[in-house]
């Protein structure tokens, strides 16, 4: 038996070894052993798991040891802009997908933490459709309150993750990118909340390499001024190729086609946007279309949705699946029924986000400290399979938003999650629908109340399609001075 203790801890680590050579480590504190528990990203997701873990130790429970891993050198994932595309400073990939100028796509009122309100981060009710920035204070607002900061560790990117049958634990390998080091510890669990709007889903058509062009995805789109007085195709019909042909469309794009493969989206665009069939090919700057029509463009962005990519874990421990609300092989949305001490978080496509994310992050930490008992393999399987049959019993949107509510309460009623009002927050997601259906380029300038205080939203003092500063002070101003509207808006 090996004992070591750990720099700047009080904790012991014990190393036995097993007759096969095996490593089993224990963290004792005095006598007690201790569990440790690695999570991957510090995301609202990673966020949700560490708020999770505090509220216990509030409540006097005792923690088990956390560390989270996260490559950037700030938490908030998605919502922590950075300019930068293809490789960041380290030469890691760069994690962001948002852009500047990025406006919530729903109602606040539906993401809104069940214990922390806009409310109380803000000190006065806010309007409902925040841009990145404010979103992101909100976001840290509440980490900040609950001061798990130092339980991270940034600038450190997992590599791999490895499971020992024998010793039913796992060995993280991080790298630390500022000291170019590669370390490994042992965890007990090890909880996945990389996120999976980030690894962009690619496809080539016939002339791509001819086009004399930019050629970009979703994922690399920053700053919609680069496409002023420009015609843009766009390939998509999600909520990137809306949001981001809105974008463009807002600061003075010259024409908008976007082109699906399934299914137009329908909305009441404006004069210069066009929705057209499948993209067939490219030739020069032709764009050629299924239904025989043809389109001169500047620049092609494809908004093709992202893949589910996790290059640290073996295929034993990867979740594999499409961007759908149910995925196969988790338990309750949660829980590797392979192995229940690996975890995954926010893995759903999602219609519901930061307070799902706790509710999953509270269960987690159930499972964790042993207070919920999962059931068989057999059961476990059974159980999702049942729930992942009934996402696709019926094909509508009110549908898909009640379900994934339904989900989010299955989890929240085996919790100390303060309950919310689920029913209320499907019925915005609905009322959001209708306005988008109402007016694409205005939904942002509707009000919602707040499912948690009852607060009716203010109006937000300019509307969307002219406030240009997406900036926090702008939005949180009482008055806005109006920027220059591109010229072919006027
Ligand atoms: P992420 O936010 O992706 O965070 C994952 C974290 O893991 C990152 O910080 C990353 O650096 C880290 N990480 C990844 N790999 C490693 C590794 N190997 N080692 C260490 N760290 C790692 N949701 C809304 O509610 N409202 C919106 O308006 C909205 N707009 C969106 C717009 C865009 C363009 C996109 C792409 C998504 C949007 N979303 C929106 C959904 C978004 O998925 C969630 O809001 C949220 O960011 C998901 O949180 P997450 O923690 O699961 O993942
Ligand atoms: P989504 O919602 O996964 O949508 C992806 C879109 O891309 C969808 O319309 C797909 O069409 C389309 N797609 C995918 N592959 C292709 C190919 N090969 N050719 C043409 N079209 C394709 O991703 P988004 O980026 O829009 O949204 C992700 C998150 O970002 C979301 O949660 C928002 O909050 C922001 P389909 O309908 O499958 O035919």
């Amino acid at each position: 038996e090996i004992a070591s203790c750990l720099v700047g801890s009080e904790m012991c680590i014990r190393d036995s070894y097993n007759t096969n050579g095996n490593k089993k480590s224990l963290y004792f504190e005095g006598e007690r052993m201790k569990q440790r528990v690695g999570i991957i990203g510090a995301g609202p997701s990673g966020l949700a798991q560490l708020r999770a873990f505090k509220s216990a130790e509030e409540k006097g429970e005792e923690l088990p040891e956390i560390v989270c891993f996260e490559k950037q050198d700030n938490w908030g994932g998605l919502w922590n802009y950075s300019w930068r595309t293809g490789l960041d400073q380290h030469g890691e990939i760069a994690h962001s997908s948002m852009y500047r100028y990025l406006w919530s796509n729903g109602p606040k009122e539906c993401l809104e933490f069940a214990d922390y309100y806009f409310e109380e981060h803000f000190g006065h009710p806010i309007a409902s459709f925040p841009p990145r920035e404010v979103l992101f204070d909100y976001i840290q607002g509440r980490v900040e309150k609950a001061k798990v900061r130092n339980m991270i560790r940034f600038n450190t990117s997992v590599r791999n993750v490895e499971y020992d049958e024998e010793s039913e634990q796992f060995t993280v390998t991080a790298s630390n990118l500022v000291d170019d080091t590669t370390y490994s510890e042992i965890f007990d669990f090890v909880i996945v909340a990389s996120g999976h709007f980030s690894t962009p889903n690619v496809p080539n058509y016939d002339g791509f390499s001819d086009f004399n062009g930019r050629i970009l995805h979703a994922h690399d789109f920053r700053d919609a001024l680069e496409f002023e007085g420009q015609d843009i195709l766009i390939i998509g019909s999600s909520y990137s190729a809306e949001d981001i042909g809105s974008q463009c469309y807002k600061y003075g794009a010259k024409s908008i086609i976007s082109s699906y493969r399934t299914a137009p989206m329908g909305f009441g665009w404006p004069d210069n946007w066009e929705e057209k069939p499948a993209l067939i090919k490219v030739s020069g700057n032709t764009a050629h279309f299924a239904d025989g029509s043809s389109k001169d463009v500047d620049s092609i962005i494809l908004c093709t949705g992202y893949i589910h990519h996790f290059p640290f874990l073996p295929d034993s421990l990867r979740l594999k699946t499409n961007n759908i609300l149910y995925p196969l092989g988790l338990f309750k949305g949660v829980v590797w029924e392979k192995n229940p001490k690996l975890m995954y978080l926010g893995m759903q496509d999602q219609w519901y986000t930061f307070n799902m994310f706790d509710a999953q992050a509270w269960y987690a930490r159930y499972v964790i400290l042993e207070k919920i008992e999962l059931p068989s393999f057999d059961d476990m399987q059974a159980h999702t399979l049942e729930w992942h049959q009934r996402e696709t019993a019926q094909e509508d949107v009110a549908y898909a938003i009640d379900f994934q509510g339904a989900y989010t309460q299955m989890l929240i009623d085996e919790t100390d999650y303060p309950n919310f009002d689920i029913k209320g927050v499907n019925k915005t997601f609905m009322d959001w629908k209708h306005d988008k259906k109402d007016g694409i380029m205005t939904f942002r300038d509707k009000s919602h109340a707040s499912l948690m205080t009852g607060t009716e939203s203010p109006p937000h003092h300019t509307p969307w399609l002219d406030a240009l500063d997406d900036s926090l002070e702008s939005y949180l101003a009482v008055s806005y001075t109006h920027l220059t509207l591109p010229t072919n808006r006027e």
